[in-house]
């Protein structure tokens, strides 16, 4: 049997974590959080791009826990805000805004606009201790809807509508989103090359 590699996702959101370890699961990769360990520093997110912040979480936690590291840094992008809330996707209405709240301000913000044209981009960081990384990248197009609809997922899920499936981000199972999301297509191109990435990992362990 093979040994599963050890990697820790650098995350506290658990909407990301569920869809990392739902599309890794047929891969030879032990998936922790930084659940299973004990209180580490925080991550300094300052990075002015989704590139920069997924190196900082998963160089970071690599570095403090001495294990590999999976960082996701992602957002939405809004044509007609002129990519808000980007990078502050996370705390467009405020410092610890919840979804409900960024969601409203978003709606708020899109009353009356008829450009609704968005995408959501995520940027995986592979980390080893010594703190080099790989990138992976990830895009998806949709619409911001005028009313949140559906209950899965989280963050912006409810009113992001994807056009081809008539349905938004949050009508969907977290197997279904993976196939067509953001995130799916950035881990997608990591499976795509697993075999390199383990053993690009284990030689600079
Ligand atoms: P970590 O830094 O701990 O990973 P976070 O939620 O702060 O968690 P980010 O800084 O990457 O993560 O911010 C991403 C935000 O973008 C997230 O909080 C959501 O509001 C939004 N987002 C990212 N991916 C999303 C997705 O698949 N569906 C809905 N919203 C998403």
């Amino acid at each position: 049997m093979v040994d599963k590699q050890w990697l820790v996702l650098a995350t506290r959101n658990r909407g990301k974590t569920k869809e990392i370890r739902e599309s890794l699961k047929d891969f030879p990769v032990d998936i922790k959080n930084l659940d299973d360990f004990g209180p580490i520093p925080e991550i300094e997110e300052d990075g002015t791009t989704f590139d920069e912040n997924a190196f900082k979480k998963a160089s970071f936690t690599a570095r403090i826990l001495g294990i590999p590291a999976m960082g996701d840094d992602s957002g939405l992008k809004v044509a007609a805000l002129n990519g808000a809330p980007g990078v502050y996707s996370a705390r467009y209405a405020g410092e610890n805004a919840s979804d409900q709240e960024n969601n409203t301000k978003l709606l708020r913000e899109m009353e009356g606009v008829e450009d609704r044209s968005a995408a959501f981009i995520c940027l995986i960081s592979i980390a080893v201790p010594c703190g080099i990384a790989l990138t992976y990248e990830g895009g998806c197009e949709g619409m911001i809807s005028t009313t949140p609809a559906g209950k899965n997922g989280f963050g912006y899920d409810p009113v992001f509508y994807y056009p081809s499936l008539g349905k938004t981000f949050a009508q969907l199972s977290s197997e279904e989103k993976n196939l067509i999301s953001h995130r799916g297509r950035a881990l997608a191109e990591v499976k795509q090359e697993f075999d390199k990435v383990l053993t690009w990992i284990r030689r600079h362990l």
